[in-house]
């Protein structure tokens, strides 16, 4: 018998709790299948996915153009390493940065690789053309931040659950509180030695913090004022998921990806990861122009599958498809049907403070305090109801799904969510 017979749910879950670190704690519900929007559970229920994979899978589930850029690579060369050239890599390159408008990427698999990657260029940066003496960078971040789950990442985390008993943590980073433009001015005027500013556009994983609308234009002015280097993880936000290809666009109204309008707030440092492929295979991407970049040498940086042929072939088609189905377009115009609908509910409702968010990127706070579980009982209703969302943190509940989404869809979600917290009113 193949140990991958047909399990039922119970099995699954029962095989994942044996063999499996328990560092997660999913929902009981076991996906055997996703199309688009959609995604089945192992007993053939079906779901509308309004997490996509915590934003990797906004161009729907099992896209065909990327699932068929991924089948036709996989069938003809996988990986090389970087030891040698490959035909698919300086294709990818010239196309990743010629849609994001910067000189050079350089391509690594996870979010956390990539920021990590991040870190590296603009501390050697520092060193190398700022003249900031070795090893006395300071990188300034924000409070409530989520960057990914590496020990020099979680070592300037504030959250206790992402970092405690993992130390010695790594030095070199300076908390601010987040939409802050004071706090971050005297940060950054706090010292000669500080290197970057890392910000996440929205601050997902925080419970969808939108900032005030000029924050990331003045910490870019601060930035530039201080030749410090404004780096966005845009891992989660980015891919049109906030209704344009990258958060730091703010609203422009482009037609297609990254048309560079008044309101787009420059990265010195641009980082990606998740929806980059769809959701199909781990792909992350660093960008930045060549005085930057450039301070990396041969021998200095690298990672075995990072720039492999299937990455390359699989983010092309994903970021095609962005532009090929306008995504940004339909997650703007849903997102504020998404708002104004469940906004109108909140505002006569008593189990939900607010909606907030920006694009298919939005969350609702729960009337109760982080330690209830009313949030995680919502969500399970609301699989029960067809629906499948999880809690950030305590009682908030992101929803965020694919952004191939059409507005019937999206109107039977709506009616499917506010039917489920009106099962909890007070
Ligand atoms: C988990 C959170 C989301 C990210 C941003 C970098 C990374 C992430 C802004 C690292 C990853 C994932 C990680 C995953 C759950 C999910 C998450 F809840 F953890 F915080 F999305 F909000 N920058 N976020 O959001 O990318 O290394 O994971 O590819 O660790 O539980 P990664």
């Amino acid at each position: 018998m193949s140990v991958l017979e047909k399990l039922t749910s119970a099995e699954a879950i029962d095989l994942e709790n044996k063999y499996g670190a328990h560092n997660y704690h999913p929902l009981p519900v076991v996906l055997s299948r996703g199309e688009g929007v959609y995604v089945w559970d192992v007993e053939g229920k079906k779901y509308y996915d309004f997490l996509s994979a915590y934003s990797a899978v906004n161009q729907g589930h099992c896209h065909p153009k990327i699932v068929g850029a991924m089948m036709e690579q996989a069938q003809t060369l996988t990986l090389t390493s970087r030891a040698f050239y490959n035909d698919k890599l300086g294709v990818y390159e010239e196309y990743i940065t010629k849609y994001f408008g910067f000189d050079k990427v350089l391509p690594m698999n996870t979010g956390a690789e990539a920021v990590e990657t991040a870190l590296k260029i603009c501390r050697k940066w520092a060193y190398e053309k700022k003249g900031i003496d070795e090893n006395q960078a300071q990188i300034i971040v924000c409070e409530g931040n989520f960057h990914g789950r590496t020990t020099t990442i979680i070592s300037f985390s504030n959250d206790e659950n992402a970092r405690k008993n993992f130390g010695p943590y790594t030095a070199g980073f300076i908390k601010i509180p987040y939409d802050d433009i004071e706090a971050l001015e005297k940060a950054i005027t706090s010292s000669p030695n500080i290197a970057g500013f890392l910000v996440e556009p929205i601050q997902g994983e925080a419970g969808v913090y939108t900032p005030a609308a000029d924050y990331l234009a003045k910490a870019k002015a601060l930035c530039e004022a201080n030749n410090v280097l404004f780096i966005a993880d845009e891992v989660q936000t980015g891919i049109a998921r906030t209704g344009s290809i990258l958060a730091v666009c703010g609203n422009c109204t482009c037609e297609k990806a990254c048309e560079k309008q008044s309101t787009y707030v420059a990265p010195d440092i641009l980082i990606l990861g998740k929806a980059l492929s769809g959701g199909a295979y781990p792909v992350s991407a660093v960008l930045a122009n060549d005085a930057i970049m450039n301070v990396i040498k041969p021998g200095q940086h690298g990672s075995t599958f990072g720039g492999n042929p299937i990455a390359a072939a699989v983010a092309i088609a994903a970021l095609e498809v962005v532009n090929d189905e306008n995504l940004s377009q339909n997650a703007r115009r849903l997102g504020a049907i998404f708002r104004e609908k469940i906004g109108a509910f909140v505002a006569n409702s008593n189990i939900a403070t607010l909606v907030r968010g920006k694009g298919l990127l939005n969350a609702i706070v729960i009337n109760d305090t982080e330690e209830s579980d009313t949030a995680w009982n919502i969500c399970m209703k609301l699989a029960e109801n067809g629906l499948l969302a999880k809690p950030t943190h305590g009682n908030i509940i992101r929803f965020a799904p694919p952004l191939v989404m059409n507005e019937e869809q999206l109107l039977d979600c709506i009616s499917i969510i506010i039917t489920t917290l009106k099962e909890f009113e007070k």
